[in-house]
């Protein structure tokens, strides 16, 4: 009898388990970023890792620019192609990509965002709750750190300016308010000007930032939101031949970011984790397609931040944005 039962628990769990490994080698992912830059390059070599790993087909598109208009029609033909189990995506509107990914969802494809969100990011009571997680960068929490970066950086006085991307994308909108709210409860001495919009354009970013350079000349700093934001904000300073004497404090960690680093442009570079985001939303999807139910909402990934005392320290120095050998 004892014997008997033994044998029946064995053989249950073996079934158990290869149901679930079944499930998860079966599934298809759609992997649909928000734009071509380093940072979701990053964050698809972890896709590609994880998809490796576990045996899981994806099939990866990105928008060639940053926008609604871009991403949609992308996402309904992923939608279209009818062999999707999940979409692994980074929406670049909090609100106007509801519609579009519930759509996905009633044609039976499950979602996971990375790195934005959507409504207010709170799947578990929040306005949207039908992504099965949140995976991304604290991205008020990076705003805050990024603004007593700064403020140490210009001693405490002075005007920023901040240099975004898009009204509505949560993860910039994030920064922007967690940047302003440290400034006026912390720092009284120093006036924000702000946010231009750059519409993802490092060109436009560094337009408008020599125009505010232009109109303020004695700006002490500015804050780049992502990485074109920053990419631009940073070369209209050295054009101006203002480096050194306007600082920057950079959201993302490009090769370029760290470049103006060394040259005393950039006094501190915000490095995410796509790589981590990535790679941990292909596990989500694998979990739950093996009938995981307890998967967090929300999943932060951290920071690493980034400064000339400890940026060639190889455990900081690993978290620049590598897209190459
Ligand atoms: O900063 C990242 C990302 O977090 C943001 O949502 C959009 O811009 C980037 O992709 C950098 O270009």
């Amino acid at each position: 009898m004892r014997r008997a039962s033994t044998m029946t628990a064995a053989l249950l769990g073996t079934l158990l388990l290869s149901t679930a490994a079944a499930s998860a080698a079966d599934i298809k992912i759609g992997f649909l970023p928000g734009v071509v830059d380093p940072f979701y390059q990053v964050m698809q070599l972890g896709v590609e890792a994880a998809a490796k790993d576990l045996g899981i087909e994806v099939v990866t598109q990105v928008p060639p620019t940053w926008g609604v208009e871009a991403q949609t029609p992308i996402l309904d033909a992923l939608v279209a192609r009818g062999d999707l189990n999940y979409i692994i995506t980074a929406p670049t509107d909090k609100d106007q990509m509801v519609a579009p990914l519930q759509a996905a969802l009633d044609a039976g494809i499950k979602i996971i965002t990375v790195d934005t969100f959507l409504g207010d990011g709170d799947y578990a009571n929040g306005p949207v709750t039908f992504p099965i997680s949140y995976i991304g960068s604290d991205n008020v929490e990076g705003g805050r750190i990024s603004a007593r970066g700064l403020a140490k950086a210009i001693g405490g006085k002075g005007t920023v300016y901040i240099n975004s991307t898009n009204p509505n994308v949560s993860s910039v909108e994030g920064r922007e308010q967690g940047f302003a709210e440290v400034m006026k409860n912390e720092f009284p001495d120093i006036k924000v000007i702000g946010p231009d919009y750059n519409l993802d354009d490092q060109n436009k970013a560094a337009q408008q930032t020599a125009a505010v350079l232009e109109q303020n000349p004695d700006l002490a700093g500015v804050f780049g939101t992502n990485v074109f934001s920053a990419g631009g904000a940073g070369n209209a300073v050295v054009n101006a031949g203002l480096g050194g004497h306007v600082q920057v404090v950079a959201y993302d960690a490009t090769a370029e970011a760290i470049e103006l680093m060394g040259k005393g442009v950039v006094s501190l570079v915000l490095a995410q984790k796509p790589f981590d985001m990535g790679y941990m939303a292909v596990q989500f999807a694998a979990a739950d397609a093996a009938g995981v139910t307890s998967l967090p909402k929300r999943v932060e990934t951290g920071f690493a931040i980034l400064d000339k005392d400890n940026v060639t320290d190889p455990n900081f120095a690993r978290f620049i944005y590598k897209t190459g050998n």
